[in-house]
């Protein structure tokens, strides 16, 4: 899938270029680029052959930025909506209208209903997450949300925090290869994500290291693993206690670590005691000899890494899931070792997020502070909004009405769960903002949409330690489109125009500071490097100890009691299953799990881009060939698949890659090309059968994207 893109069309066009170094945001991944410009033109971009996260290579995704950049649907301008909602009318107007009129709207909510009655969304990954958030705070609102707050990477970020001090990531750019890899939950061999590129995935394989894969389905990683446990969707939870369970009882774990350096190992033996690998089969579907074998192998074999992915946060027990599988890593010292889990080095200084101008009040009323404290309170690492408590809020005005809501790259009616509950909240507002690069369903129900510039219009850092654990890279402006804004300078120019007391800054100003606070250098000096290595230091633990109350790495976590959360990782059934609920299991018999990357699109983005859909033209869901010829479905026919939600249509293909009780279907599904206002959002997107309704995860207030019971139809 990977292709390697060449630099120049031709000898000519490189003399009179000019070539910024920056870094492709086209996912979290953080691959070097050149941006190659000529005459005020983005003429090609290229990889970085210096980057030591992608060494000169580029995604699909990332070889097809001039075709996102220069596609004739971008927004170019703003657009104001002729009533009413969703009317799919709209007319051109000045940034100056927009801004001013975007001002006044929001004054006036503020001063009738209070600032907590605006909200502010925004979506997966972007180099401006956190502007949203400090223009929120700015504004005075604690009510910001992002979909992967609660449901991906940040609760594996805050627990991680928690348990350990830090977030781990995996050690790719240092001299030291793994021995052995576990993939769980997660294929970034397609979706590279948090923490390496995809490239980083793909070279580490050349160290031959041994392969554990915990999938579904038999993905590419999973062909080529030693052991692939195909376990039943949503119970990752059973199948890490029971792993747990054999190193501790079977004495693989490293002694003078776990003596030393972690808290509440007698505890946690004793909770795993009575869950072996043959407790965990029934629940899991994985046979017992299989857990216990790679349990075993990853114990025995060191260094190793693990590799884990969204889909154990897409369940209400995401918390303790994660808990459980980050305990295998530590029990066998594996953390901040060469070729193992390492915590990044922090060359960037803190994000302003600006959270200190909300008073202790505000900060309480924000949606879902009274229960999940680690998305919404003191065990987050950023505080956001509980997605399905502010939604209600938009329809019932229960606790308090929500009025506005200002999206900033999120395509909320494709990516929240629940689609009908989602679009009759949205129906239900005053005003709602749009800044995006396209036109999309969501877009279609605001009242103001602004056009966004995309990556390589802008400038900004990347460099958390979550990208990569080592390097700090700038991401250059290299052109201009129609009258795009960077989000950040949109939100610089609304605060300024409302007189807001804070976030008026210069993009730049802030951009310096960080830099300044990390490296010691300001942007500008960033820019003509365009990465920066920080030199990295293993085992930080043995001079600093662990950032946790004990100093050690707390098994049993005495920051989850104190916040009122079971201390000690536990199992529980997913809310639907043929086990926590038969009778709903009778009538919707087969397993739904969705949003598997594919290579080609990032989420619900990049269906317009013509090279792209090619690859991968309709929405394609997997079924085992058994349960296909009982329905009298063929390869490639249109399915419809159905849950107690609603029913949409994906195409059949047929694989002996999935459990005959199992069903796989793609997220973020709608069709640019489709009529305007809905372009077919009910007809393909997953989350017209997902549930955002309790039970939520208690600590997080996560929901269940991966584990539903649905039935399968020919068309
Ligand atoms: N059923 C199901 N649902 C899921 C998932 C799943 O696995 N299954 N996965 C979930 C996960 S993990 C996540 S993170 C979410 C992601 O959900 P979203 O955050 O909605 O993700 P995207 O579709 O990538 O991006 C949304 C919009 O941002 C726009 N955009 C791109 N760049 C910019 C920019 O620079 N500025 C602005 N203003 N807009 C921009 C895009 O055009 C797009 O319309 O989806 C979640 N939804
Ligand atoms: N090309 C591309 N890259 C992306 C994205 C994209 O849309 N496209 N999205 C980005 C985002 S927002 C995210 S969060 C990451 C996600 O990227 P990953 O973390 O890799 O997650 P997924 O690919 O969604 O799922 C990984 C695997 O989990 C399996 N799976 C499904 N249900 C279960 C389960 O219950 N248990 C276990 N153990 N496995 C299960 C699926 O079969 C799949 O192979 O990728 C990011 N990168
Ligand atoms: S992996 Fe991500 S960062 Fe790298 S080229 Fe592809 S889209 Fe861009
Ligand atoms: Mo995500």
């Amino acid at each position: 899938m990977d292709q390697i893109v060449n630099s120049g069309d031709s000898d000519n066009h490189l003399q009179s270029e000019t070539t910024l170094k920056s870094v492709c945001r086209s996912c979290h991944g953080g691959c070097g680029v050149h941006l190659h410009v000529k005459d005020g033109l983005l003429v090609n971009v290229t990889g970085d052959p210096d980057s030591p996260l992608n060494k000169g290579r580029l995604c699909p995704i990332g070889a097809a930025t001039m075709d996102l950049v220069y596609h004739p649907d971008r927004l170019k301008y703003p657009m104001k909506r002729k009533p009413p909602r969703g009317s799919g009318e709209w007319e051109r107007i000045s940034w100056d209208d927009a801004l001013g009129e975007i001002a006044e709207r929001l004054q006036s909510i503020k001063e009738e209903f209070g600032a907590e009655s605006i909200a502010m969304g925004t979506g997966t990954g972007r180099h401006h997450i956190r502007w949203v958030s400090r223009f929120g705070h700015a504004l005075g609102t604690p009510n910001w949300c992002e979909p992967g707050f609660a449901q991906c990477f940040h609760p594996r970020v805050n627990t991680s925090i928690q348990t350990m001090g830090d977030f781990p990531v995996c050690d790719f750019t240092g001299d030291v290869g793994p021995e052995c890899i576990i993939y769980w939950g997660h294929n970034p061999v397609n979706s590279g994500p948090d923490g390496e590129t995809r490239f980083n995935v793909r070279d580490s394989l050349a160290y031959k290291p041994k392969i554990i894969v915990i999938d579904p389905r038999e993905t590419y990683l999973a062909k080529k693993a030693d052991l692939w446990l195909q376990l039943r969707p949503g119970t990752d939870d059973a199948l890490a206690l029971a792993m747990l369970n054999v190193v501790i009882f079977e004495k693989l774990y490293d002694e003078e670590f776990v003596t030393k350096w972690t808290h509440g190992f007698t505890e946690l033996a004793e909770r795993v005691k009575d869950m072996p690998p043959e407790w965990a089969q029934d629940i899991t579907w994985v046979p017992a000899d299989k857990i216990r074998e790679a349990a075993r192998l990853y114990a025995r074999t060191n260094p190793s890494m693990m590799e884990w992915g969204c889909a154990i946060e897409h369940t209400p027990a995401c918390i303790q899931t994660i808990r459980a599988i980050s305990m295998l890593p530590v029990l066998t010292g594996n953390i901040d070792v060469p070729g193992g889990w390492v915590f990044g080095m922090h060359g960037l200084g803190r994000f302003p997020s600006l959270i200190e101008n909300l008073s202790e009040e505000m900060n309480a009323k924000r949606l879902g502070a009274d229960r999940f404290k680690m998305l919404c309170g003191e065990g987050a690492d950023l505080p956001a909004a509980h997605i399905p408590t502010l939604l209600q809020a938009m329809r019932e005005g229960k606790p308090y009405p929500v009025k506005a809501f200002l999206v900033f790259g999120n395509n909320t009616l494709t990516t929240y769960a629940n689609t009908s509950l989602v679009y009759e909240s949205l129906m239900n507002l005053d005003f709602m903002v749009c800044a995006d690069l396209f036109m999309t369903p969501t877009a279609e129900l605001s009242d103001i949409v602004l056009p966004a510039a995309s990556w390589p219009e802008i400038d900004q850092v990347a460099g958390m330690p979550t990208i990569a654990a080592n390097v700090v890279l700038a991401q250059q402006k290299a052109v201009q489109i129609g009258e795009c804004k960077s989000d950040e300078e949109i939100f610089v120019e609304l605060a300024r125009r409302m007189n807001l007391d804070s976030c008026t800054e210069s993009v730049q100003d802030v951009l310096d500071q960080m830099v300044g606070d990390g490296l010691g250098i300001t942007f500008d000096e960033l820019r003509g490097e365009g990465f920066v290595q920080v030199p990295f230091k293993y085992r930080k633990y043995e001079t600093d100890g662990f950032k946790t109350p004990t100093g050690k790495i707390e098994l049993y976590s005495t920051r989850l009691e104190a916040m009122g959360y079971d201390p000690l990782p536990y199992y529980e059934e997913p809310p639907e299953s043929p086990v926590a609920t038969p009778e709903l299991a009778e009538k919707f018999p087969l397993v739904l799990t969705t949003g598997g990357r594919i290579p080609f699109f990032f989420n619900s983005e990049h269906r317009q881009l013509r090279q792209l859909r090619k690859a991968h033209p309709e929405p394609v869901a997997e079924i085992h060939p058994e349960t296909a010829a009982d329905l009298g479905i063929e390869d490639g026919e249109w399915m419809s698949i159905e849950t107690s939600r609603g029913k949409i249509k994906q195409k059949a293909k047929l694989t002996f890659g999935i459990d005959p009780r199992v069903i796989h279907a793609e997220h973020g599904w709608w069709f640019p090309e489709g009529k305007a206002p809905e372009y077919g959002v009910w007809d393909s997107n997953a989350n017209v059968l997902t549930s955002n309704l309790p039970p939520y995860d208690p600590a997080m207030g996560t929901y269940q994207l991966r584990a539903l019971q649905c039935k399968v139809a020919k068309i």
